[in-house]
């Protein structure tokens, strides 16, 4: 004989292997030799008891089905959330590298701007430079040309004067006599002074004109310290013989040119004697 309680335990761990009409009939044969009646309240429990046993059981396999689904689907869900991280990651990488490049492609673009306009800057600065210097030269330039229109000017009036011109020089002979200092003011107001001789060749320049004729020597301000009217030192000189000689113990200050048959020509006379005169303006 089976009891109640182990019938209910057989049917538990069998239910799944066991035949059911097979166990059913069983049962009905159980209850058949305990002479129970079909409709008797204890079968009825019993009933209710083994269906809320399947029911549980079912409540447990759908538990089970779904936190198996849930179990197995979050490792997916996290596989695939890892690799939409990666694929975003990878995006983002290629991205920060675009920019990096992009940030040293107009890194380069601005240093070549920045260096392009410093060598504008140094290009202007040179080329200002070379405008200065060549408004330099062209003042110089309009300077000289002044320069050489009023030398031309002058070339063209002591010319037109009569003046003689020698050397770097024009020559004027007076057709007049005075004395020295007389002699020498009329040069002055021509813009000219009295002939200075400082070579040989201005020297047989000045012997061509035979009367006799004051030059720019004297030695008026301290006795035998001879000094031509530009206030230099006399150093080559052209003394006729026994001059100079403060003749006759006169006082000879000033010098002309006497003796024009020979080279050294010169001779000291008193100052307020009258001679012709020859003037000089050194161009
Ligand atoms: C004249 C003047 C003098 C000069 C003598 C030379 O007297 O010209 O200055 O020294 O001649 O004999
Ligand atoms: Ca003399």
């Amino acid at each position: 004989m089976v009891s109640l309680e182990e019938e209910l335990e057989l049917s538990m761990t069998y239910e799944n292997f066991e035949d059911v009409p097979a166990r059913k009939a069983a049962s009905r044969r159980s209850v058949e030799d305990f002479n129970v009646p079909a409709a008797a309240p204890g079968m009825k429990m019993y009933r209710l008891v083994v269906v809320s046993f399947g029911l549980l059981c079912i409540l447990q396999a759908a538990l089970n089905i779904s936190l198996r689904l849930t179990l197995f689907s979050q490792p997916n869900s996290l596989t695939e959330e890892r690799d939409e991280m990666k694929r975003i990651y990878l995006d983002l990488e290629a991205g920060c590298n675009n920019l990096t490049e992009e940030r040293d492609d107009l890194k380069r673009t601005l240093e070549n701007y920045v260096s392009q306009q410093n060598s504008l800057t140094e290009e202007r600065d040179e080329m200002k430079r070379i405008n200065l210097d060549l408004e330099a030269g062209r003042n110089l330039l309009t300077e000289e040309n002044h320069g050489l229109k009023r030398t031309l000017e002058e070339y063209a009036h002591y010319l037109q004067q009569g003046w003689v011109y020698f050397s770097g020089s024009f020559y004027r002979i007076s057709s007049t006599m005075k004395p020295w200092q007389d002699s020498r003011r009329d040069c002055q107001q021509r813009g000219a002074d009295l002939m200075i001789i400082n070579s040989q060749e201005e020297q047989d320049f000045s012997r061509q004109y035979k009367n006799i004729i004051w030059i720019g020597l004297m030695d008026r301000d301290t006795e035998g310290e001879w000094t031509w009217v530009d206030g230099t030192q006399l150093t080559t000189s052209f003394w006729h013989s026994g001059e100079p000689n403060n003749y006759d113990k006169r006082n000879e200050d000033c010098v002309n040119i006497n003796h024009h048959d020979h080279t050294n020509s010169w001779n000291d006379a008193p100052c307020e004697n009258e001679y012709f005169w020859i003037c000089e303006k050194k161009m």
